[in-house]
């Protein structure tokens, strides 16, 4: 699975660069038997196998001799959920031994002097930590400096992941009918500025209300949303005064989906 992934994209161009290096031990080489077994039937019975503790504690082991400073990262759905945070934690890290289960888990005594620490990629079932270890690999391999160029390194100040980003568009100006907005074509780099943290705010706002729930705005945001929930009031406040249930003959516009949410009809 990764003499692809260590060939590929960033991760590769950062090997063939030396910015970072790395390799794969197969645990299944350190599995001393004949026949190269890495798992056993579980003590006290039920279904799956679970990854027998000496094959894999020799491949750590082994891994430990290669990489003497790095900590040893155990992948599992009971580990702590991965994020840009834990990402950039490891970043700072000299390196790291990611361990990759199968089977229904491993035996538990590997845990106490060989395993650091557990990490999760999210709530959802995989059927190893392969595609994990390389999500981790990859969300770390791009802030270790000088592996983007330049343009994207803002990526490791504190403050992204505040904020989605904001809408892009590039050329042609109409595609299939649909316009870009117009301040982008306008040159007024000020106002681009403005429209785009505004798409930025708003969007979160909508798409993931989690980020700034969790957390204190700046007072540009403060001011920002201030602005919309008048908006919103003052269009409120004339239907009120003068509305009506039905929209009918009333032509319904084209949706603005800069702001981004959920498209009507989607679960
Ligand atoms: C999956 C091992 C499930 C053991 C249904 C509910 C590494 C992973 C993995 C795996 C079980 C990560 C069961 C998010 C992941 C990984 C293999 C438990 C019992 N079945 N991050 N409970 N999700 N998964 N089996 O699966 O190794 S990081």
């Amino acid at each position: 699975m990764f003499h692809e992934f260590w060939n590929y994209g960033i991760v590769g161009r950062a090997i063939a660069q030396k910015h970072i290096s790395a390799s794969t031990l197969n645990i299944r080489d350190c599995a001393l038997d004949k026949h190269r077994v890495t798992d056993d039937r579980p003590y006290g019975g039920g279904c799956g196998m679970v990854m027998k503790p000496e094959p894999l504690a020799r491949a750590i082991r082994e891994a430990k001799q290669q990489a003497p400073s790095s900590a040893t990262i155990l992948l599992t759905p009971q580990g702590r959920p991965f994020n840009q945070e834990t990402a950039r934690s490891f970043a700072r890290e000299d390196g790291f031994i990611l361990v990759c289960g199968r089977y229904e888990g491993i035996d538990e005594r590997i845990f106490y002097d060989l395993v650091d620490h557990e990490v999760s990629i999210g709530d959802y079932i995989l059927t190893g930590g392969e595609l994990a270890a390389m999500i981790v690999i990859e969300a770390v391999t791009r802030l270790i400096p000088g592996v983007l160029g330049g343009e994207d390194s803002a990526e490791l100040d504190s403050f992204s992941g505040d904020l989605l980003e904001h809408a892009h568009f590039t050329r042609p100006p109409d595609f299939e009918g649909q316009q870009v907005p117009k301040v982008l074509l306008s040159g007024n780099h000020r106002e681009i500025e403005k429209w785009r943290f505004e798409t930025s705010v708003v969007r979160t706002f909508l798409k993931r209300p989690d980020l700034m729930e969790n957390r204190a705005l700046t007072r540009q945001e403060v001011e920002l949303l201030k602005e919309w929930c008048s908006r919103i009031e003052r269009i409120v406040q004339a239907q009120s005064a003068c509305g009506t249930d039905s929209p009918s003959g009333r032509q319904q516009k084209r949706r603005d989906h800069c702001f981004g949410g959920d498209k009507p009809g989607s679960a």
